[in-house]
């Protein structure tokens, strides 16, 4: 067919530095709090943790080959904040600066655009250490990084967004403490995502003030990165609903409105008052918000949730073991859970495989926020790839992401601004509380030996998928 996808349409691969670079304590880097957290006991999958990853610090040239030979043409990677700033502020580390200067080139020399994440979840111990999140410390500390990171990539980045996940980060790190820092305590939670959405706006107004100054390229935009998780109620009855609605409020909108209205809308501050509490706002930060909104929006489409009302469940431990249907029912007493329905198919992880979702998804997005253009900065199947006779037969992940594309295609045809699509992930990495055993990646890395990278199945159909620019 004739492929409804703009011929500037980029078709790249995510990942991000914890989960691919190993390297965690090579040429000065400092702990980052998932290098401390990781390490203690029972906090991870079977105890796996980044020290060695996919150790892509050492072999991102290989791996940047490996891109080149699929057809990428731009590669999604997150900078370790730890790697520039072993401290979190103050002296920088040269060697980290370096690494990231080299693999930016050496993308570049390869035809691939890079997209930078700032933050994927590894900030400095040191900053958590003078309460991390909570405190406006760490607000200042991130636009001095962001700021180097501008200084020294700006002329030969064009994609940046500060942000991936603020409702896994935050919400697992404050609210059910399955990630640092381990908290399970909704008020502070609520403070630390004020904070990190004041962060985001001073960066983007840094960003913007080096564009005017040519430091950064014209054509450069920054985004925001979020998870995307339409919610759909399991029945008509109106508490169903009404559950549905409160969670799209209190995990969509909460995370969404900050960002692009530059706001939290008056019902939203109302329903805060009701649950989790109130951010507190300093001087000026409500001018920052309203000025500063992004430019774009990095959507993460994995899975839609059905909804329903919650009398009963208090449960936020989620499946980390790849065995189907063994995730109990998560929800918070009083205002929703996620149900399962017999009627949907899932993967092993117990996610819903939906993929028209990721048309819902934009959709209802463009209804609140307008055309904004989006990416899809995450997509992907979790899954214990089959090795049979030496080969990765990964064809449920073909079927998956072959379907979600043909999902984003009917997007575009609806009118969405859709502007790349980005799988998770390009090799196999490590899934942050579901270690290795869960793959995501078009390359295999062979923990048994030396990690070897081997092209699966999924490999050569993605290679088509580019260059047939979406029509195979
Ligand atoms: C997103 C994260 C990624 C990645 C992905 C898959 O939430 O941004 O970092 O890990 O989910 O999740 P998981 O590894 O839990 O399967």
């Amino acid at each position: 067919h004739v492929s409804a996808f703009p011929d500037n349409f980029l078709w790249g691969a995510a990942s991000a530095a914890y989960q691919v670079e190993g390297g965690h304590d090579a040429d000065g880097k400092g702990p980052s709090i998932w290098d401390i957290f990781s390490h203690q006991p029972g906090t991870t999958h079977e105890g796996t943790n980044g020290d060695v990853a996919a150790d892509h610090y050492h072999r991102y040239r290989e791996d940047v080959a490996l891109m080149a030979e699929a057809g990428l043409q731009s590669y999604r990677f997150s900078i370790s904040w730890p790697r520039l700033f072993p401290e979190g502020r103050g002296k920088m580390n040269p060697a980290g600066l370096k690494f990231y200067s080299d693999l930016i080139d050496e993308l570049i020399k390869h035809g691939i655009k890079p997209m930078i994440t700032l933050y994927h979840w590894d900030l400095p111990q040191a900053l958590q250490d003078i309460g991390g999140w909570e405190s406006r410390e760490t607000v200042d500390a991130f636009e001095q990084y962001a700021r180097l990171c501008f200084e020294a990539f700006g002329d030969r980045v064009e994609l940046w967004s500060t942000f991936n996940e603020t409702l896994i980060f935050i919400g697992m790190g404050y609210f059910t403490g399955a990630h640092p820092p381990g908290l399970t305590d909704a008020k502070r939670g609520i403070q630390a995502c004020h904070h990190v959405f004041i962060a985001h706006a001073k960066a983007v107004k840094a960003f913007r003030e080096y564009k005017d100054s040519r430091l950064i390229n014209k054509k450069s935009q920054i985004g925001f990165v979020n998870v995307m998780q339409p919610h759909d109620p399991i029945s008509d009855k109106p508490e169903d609903i009404a559950a549905c609605k409160m969670a799209d409020d209190l995990l969509t909108h909460w995370l969404y409105d900050p960002v692009l209205k530059g706001e939290y809308p008056a019902h939203i501050l109302e329903i805060a008052q009701r649950t989790w509490g109130v951010p507190e706002f300093a001087d000026g930060d409500e001018a920052l918000l309203k000025s500063n909104i992004c430019d774009f929006i990095g959507v993460n489409y994995y899975k839609r949730e059905w909804i329903a009302a919650n009398p009963d469940v208090d449960n936020t431990k989620i499946n980390t073991t790849g065995k189907k249907g063994s995730g109990k029912e998560f929800g918070f007493k009083g205002l929703f859970k996620f149900v399962r329905t017999p009627e949907s198919t899932y993967s092993d992880w117990d996610w819903e495989i939906y993929p028209q979702g990721l048309c819902v998804g934009m959709q209802r997005l463009k209804d609140r926020y307008g055309n904004i253009p989006f990416y899809i900065t995450e997509n992907g199947l979790g899954a214990k790839d089959p090795i049979i006779e030496g080969e990765v037969l990964d064809d449920p992940r073909i079927k998956y992401l072959s379907d979600h594309i043909a999902a984003a295609e009917s997007a575009i045809k609806q009118g969405i601004d859709v502007r790349g699509y980005y799988p998770w992930s390009f090799i196999d990495l490590l899934s942050w509380l579901n270690g290795y055993q869960k793959q995501y990646g078009f390359v295999y890395v062979d923990q048994e030996n030396n990690l070897a990278r081997k092209r699966k199945k999924s490999f050569f159909w993605y290679q088509n998928v580019i260059n047939s620019n979406g029509t195979k």
